[in-house]
């Protein structure tokens, strides 16, 4: 069982398409373990994109992210990070498949609406920088044996 941190972005949110993307990872399978709507400081920002410090795209990307409120969320299952990824399609929506979020819904790198955790290291910094541990949910799911063999 593996658990993912993601997030719905500002544009989103503000583009109301927060239930279709919340809904894309619910009917996929993955089970819903922490959600919260939230507004990131410019602290939180820095700290979740510290990897890209350096990258010419650095400022704008934490000037994004904390542009408006976002819905962070952890989902878990099987091979939960890559299912969540293939969910979100590549990271530039124009290169994104159609029946993805960011292919159905996207046409720019910097405005790529969802971010999901890429590897398990990442996942739990992630999953631990926006949750408490009393906020995550453990739950039986009763369909689980129609998703799960
Ligand atoms: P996130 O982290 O938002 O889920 O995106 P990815 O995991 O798919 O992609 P990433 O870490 O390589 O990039 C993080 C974030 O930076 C934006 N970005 C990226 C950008 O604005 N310009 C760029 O050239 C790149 C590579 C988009 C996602």
């Amino acid at each position: 069982m593996e658990r993912t941190l993601i997030l719905v972005k500002p544009d989103g949110v503000q583009r109301g398409l927060a239930g279709e993307i919340i809904s894309r990872f619910e009917r996929r399978g993955l089970q819903l373990a922490g959600m919260k709507f939230m507004q990131m400081s410019r602290q939180l920002a820095e700290e979740h994109y510290g990897v890209h410090k350096e990258r010419p795209f650095y400022s704008s990307l934490v000037e994004y992210i904390t542009s408006g409120p976002i819905v962070a969320m952890v989902w878990q299952g099987n091979d939960a990070i890559a299912a969540a990824r293939s969910t979100m399609g590549a990271t530039n929506p124009v290169q994104a498949a159609p029946g993805t979020i960011r292919g159905d819904f996207g046409m720019e790198i910097g405005r790529n609406l969802v971010h999901g955790s890429d590897s398990p290291e990442n996942a739990v910094k992630e999953v631990n920088l926006f949750f408490n541990t009393d906020e995550l949910v453990d739950w039986q799911r009763t369909n689980d044996a129609w998703i799960c063999e």
